[in-house]
């Protein structure tokens, strides 16, 4: 269903500025058994609304089928992440001092990638996470997770039966709620009266300066910046304290860090600033956005087009959601790109939504050495391509799809 007014901030006044089409849910990888059936698709189209200064897509695909029991996402497939992770933990017991007497509660806590490391050291923890193989994945190692959606009726009942988080984390979630309100008021009442909010995410400003138009769709309702967040928080009697950037992860990823406290970091201010400074609070800043899209496109289907002309094989690397994007918006069926690798053991034998290709193990490099890896998972290149050294050493080559498509050998 299409929304009629910014989940937000309930202005009318939204601004279409990017339509990639009618597309598959990117997560929705398709059983071979299911190869012939129908698919469903969705219109994936970008608005600005100037109140909330939230970018945000047009349809609300609801949550029970965006993360059901066939959402496949683990968040421990990649080292990166659980680097990132560990280091997390490990800055918020130190500097919040946390023990034993302490909860931490993580929303949307996945595989229990981050949460492991309090668990370890004896912190209490509480999972949240809708999707049940990850969380089953998550309790299987010791980190408690209800299998819920997580909002305000939620958190009223943890706290009636005694339960308020001293940290909550939400990484990669806050983009993926249809009602962001209600998940705000959520952490709202959750929080204990001194407790932290640590939000991760991309950032807006990342993905339209690198051209990361991938990174949307379906499952990602909003494409935040720190004025979207520092609005947001004030809507429901938290603030914006402090910022931390992480340019390299998923291809440029913000922290903030929130609580009941009315106060600003240095940080925080310029990157308010900057951002009014930069237009990004205006619909101008994003009108052009677009046609730098188009013009993706257009180059990545003349090399793949080209590359098959001389004869020469592509296949895939990561059976990432924004893989799913990529190919379906740019229309690389299995002509183009024959097969896609993945070390995610429960995405291999499925088919890439809507272009179908196969998902191989990423050993399937080596065997089949194609001419060329198309490199869907992007975001982690420098990490993919030291794993892939025998691939390159024999004369394999990855094309790095944005901001501007690019062969690197
Ligand atoms: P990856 C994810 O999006 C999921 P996706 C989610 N929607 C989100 O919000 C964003 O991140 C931020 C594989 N892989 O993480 C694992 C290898 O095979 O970029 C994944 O299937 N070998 C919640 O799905 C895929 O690639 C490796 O060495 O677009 C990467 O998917 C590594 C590192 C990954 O994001």
């Amino acid at each position: 269903m299409r929304i009629s007014k910014c989940r937000a901030s309930g202005s009318e006044d939204l601004r279409s500025f990017l339509d990639l089409g009618i597309t598959p849910l990117a997560d929705a990888l398709v059983k071979p058994e299911d190869i012939d059936g129908p698919e469903a698709r969705f219109p994936l189209e970008l608005v600005f609304c100037p109140e909330s200064a939230l970018v945000q897509i047009t349809e609300d695909v609801p949550e029970d089928v965006l993360f059901d029991d066939n959402y496949l996402y683990f968040s421990s497939f990649s080292d990166v992440v659980l680097k990132h992770s560990r280091e997390h933990a490990m800055s918020l017991i130190d500097e919040r001092g946390l023990t034993e007497d302490n909860l931490v509660v993580e929303l949307a806590s996945n595989d229990g990638y981050l949460l492991r490391n309090f668990v370890e050291v004896g912190i209490p923890v509480l999972g949240i996470d809708p999707s049940s193989a990850p969380a089953k994945a998550a309790n299987d190692i010791g980190v408690p997770t209800m299998v819920e959606f997580f909002g305000n009726d939620l958190a009223t009942r943890l706290v009636r039966g005694g339960k308020r988080a001293d940290v909550i984390v939400a990484n990669n979630v806050f983009a993926h709620i249809p009602d962001i309100n209600d998940f705000t008021a959520g952490m709202e009442t959750l929080l204990a009266d001194d407790g932290v909010i640590h939000i991760e995410n991309p950032y807006v400003r990342d993905l339209i300066e690198h051209c990361e138009f991938d990174t949307i769709y379906h499952e990602h309702f909003y494409y935040h910046s720190c004025t979207s967040i520092d609005r947001q928080m004030r809507r429901h009697g938290l603030f914006l304290n402090h910022v931390e950037y992480f340019p390299k992860l998923h291809g440029g990823t913000l922290r903030w860090h929130c609580s009941r406290s009315d106060q600003r970091s240095e940080t925080v201010q310029k990157y308010l600033d900057d951002e009014v400074a930069a237009g990004m609070d205006t619909f101008e800043y994003y009108e052009a956005f677009a046609d730098r899209v188009k013009g993706v496109k257009r180059d990545l289907l003349a090399l793949l087009t080209d590359l098959k002309a001389q004869g020469k094989t592509v296949a895939g690397y990561g059976a990432a959601a924004k893989g799913a994007t990529l190919i379906n918006y740019v229309g690389i069926g299995t002509d183009l790109m024959g097969f896609v690798v993945d070390r995610n053991v429960h995405k291999q034998g499925m088919h890439m939504p809507g272009t179908h290709q196969v998902v191989k193990d990423t050993f399937a490099l080596v065997d089949e050495m194609p001419d060329y890896v198309l490199l869907l998972a992007w975001n982690f290149k420098d990490e993919i391509m030291a794993q892939q050294a025998d691939y390159l050493a024999r004369g394999g080559k990855f094309i790095v799809p944005v901001p501007t498509p690019q062969i690197v050998e």
